[in-house]
């Protein structure tokens, strides 16, 4: 028979497996001294300068590295676990400026990044420029609701969440920082109706958006021309629906994140989202980390074994 600790120990071995983190590892090589934030915060905590493994969470926005150079070659290189590499698509810059790794600073006036060679990068600069600040977004965060069943798209493929059986209560999503339309499916089964989304580019749930009450051939893909499709309404704080006929009971909504054209369809940026909210229900393509959960649990199995053990002599 198992005691009453056993049973704790095993309940909350279980309670803990269940939570496991999601972190992309990210490898750093810096010539010579190192700074590295995530989403503002300095993550490079044990301090290694040269080539650290540092571990984020997956709803990281933007991360942001300094480095300066102080002897021999000059370079930065960064290796990301979901294949975000340092390229020409970072933005580099060698003076420091107030708020330069923080989430919302806009680097749009930021020059991009030189390719030394690989994927080593520096300022236009190199490789005079001894103290040198790059940033790069890499991935879009936010809370997606849908009163009552979602089907969500990323340049139409279905975005598919673990927990999105209940998709009334906001769920935090996380996509590809290049992301150019996100499609909606919604299904009322009864009452109110809406879809509600924010995201951590600023693109929010209103009357710009796209709403049709019929799913045309690749409606949910960036190359779908919805010129003809009606603009949504508004029905109730953030939330939309189609026009005209609240009795709808299957809508299909879209927006165009990035154009074509490569052309941002919004100029807000950085509207607060909660970044911490429940990233461990997320799919993810990122290295999986189970740490401590998995140590706690395994620790509560053996200690139930031998407390069994104990039990039959
Ligand atoms: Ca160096
Ligand atoms: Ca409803």
């Amino acid at each position: 028979m198992l005691n009453l600790t056993a049973w704790i120990i095993v309940f909350t071995g279980l309670i803990l497996v269940i939570h496991v983190q999601s972190d992309i590892i990210v490898h750093i090589n810096c010539e010579d001294i190192l700074n590295f934030y995530a989403n503002g915060d300095d993550v490079n905590r044990n301090g290694e300068t040269k080539s650290p493994n540092i571990s984020i969470p997956d709803t990281t926005n933007v991360v942001a590295v300094a480095c300066h150079q102080k002897e021999g070659p000059a370079g930065m290189k960064l290796t990301f676990s979901n294949g975000i590499k340092s390229d020409h698509l970072w933005r580099c810059y060698s003076h420091l400026v107030e708020g330069w790794h923080e989430t919302s600073f806009n680097d749009d006036a930021w020059p991009n990044a030189i390719v030394i060679k690989g994927n080593w990068i520096w300022t236009a600069g190199y490789p005079q420029d001894d103290r040198v600040y790059c940033r790069r977004h890499i991935a879009i965060t936010g809370l997606a609701a849908c009163d009552n069943i979602m089907n969500l798209y990323v340049d139409g493929v279905e975005y598919k969440n673990g927990n999105a059986s209940d998709w009334y209560e906001p769920s935090t999503i996380i996509i590809p920082e290049d992301t150019e339309v996100v499609g909606i499916k919604c299904r009322n089964t009864e009452g109110p109706a809406g879809i509600k989304l924010s995201l951590s580019n600023g693109i929010e749930t209103s009357a710009s958006w796209k709403c049709y009450n019929t799913p045309e051939e690749g409606w949910n893909e960036p190359e779908f021309n919805d010129a003809n499709w009606p603009n949504a309404v508004v029905v109730r704080d953030g939330w939309i629906w189609t026009p005209g006929n609240p009795q709808e009971d299957i809508v299909y909504c879209r927006k165009v994140i990035i154009d074509r054209t490569g052309e941002m369809s919004t100029s807000t940026k950085a509207v607060e989202i909660p970044s911490s909210t429940e990233a461990g229900e997320m799919p993810s393509s990122t290295g999986a980390v189970i740490g401590v959960d998995v140590v706690i649990c395994a620790i509560g199995i053996v200690l139930v074994f031998f407390c069994r053990a104990k039990d039959d002599n």
